[in-house]
């Protein structure tokens, strides 16, 4: 299963999970952020000044917010300066998440341990900062015009 990562400003990527984590320049132990949890990780901003300069992009600003999609639809958005902790747990001694798969999103010093999420599928790096400086997460309960038109057509 592939994590649609998508940019405004650098571009998208579809990955796999160790595709992902091989993009980061480094992995370590899931307990080096929070302890009893095992697993192989990335750092978040890691991995993001990474992305960017490998697209030769150093004016940009930081994203305001980054937000996560899981596959059954549970969404958190969290505000970029919270994710200084954030990793991307992308496997347990070398095999596939059992819980969490494809990837699962750890914010050790975000608000709460809600914003651990699991089984992420999309991930939105977002520049606005009118999104406040409070993370959300829940259920996302809208649905999108593309996908009500989808469904007529099928
Ligand atoms: N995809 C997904 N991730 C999720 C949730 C969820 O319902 N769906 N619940 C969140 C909440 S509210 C909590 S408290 C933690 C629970 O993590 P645990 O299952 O490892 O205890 O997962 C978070 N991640
Ligand atoms: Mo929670």
């Amino acid at each position: 299963m592939k994590i649609h990562i998508i940019d405004p400003y650098i571009g998208q990527l579809h990955l796999t999970p160790t595709e992902w984590a091989n993009e980061a320049s480094m992995t370590f132990n899931m307990s080096e952020r929070v302890a009893d949890i095992a697993g192989e990780a990335f750092d978040v901003y890691e991995w993001y000044d990474g992305w960017r300069s490998k697209n030769n992009i150093t004016d940009l600003s930081k994203p305001t917010h980054l937000r996560v999609v899981a596959i059954d639809e549970f969404t958190a958005l969290i505000p970029w300066g919270q994710l200084n902790q954030a990793a991307m747990q992308f496997a347990i001694n070398g095999e596939k998440l059992s819980k969490g798969y494809p990837i699962r999103l750890y914010v050790p010093n975000g608000s709460s341990d809600c914003l651990n999420v699991k089984g992420v599928v999309r991930v939105e790096l977002l520049y606005d900062s009118k999104l406040g400086n409070d993370s959300t997460y829940g259920f996302k309960n809208e649905i999108k015009l593309e996908d009500m038109i989808l469904q007529k057509g099928e």
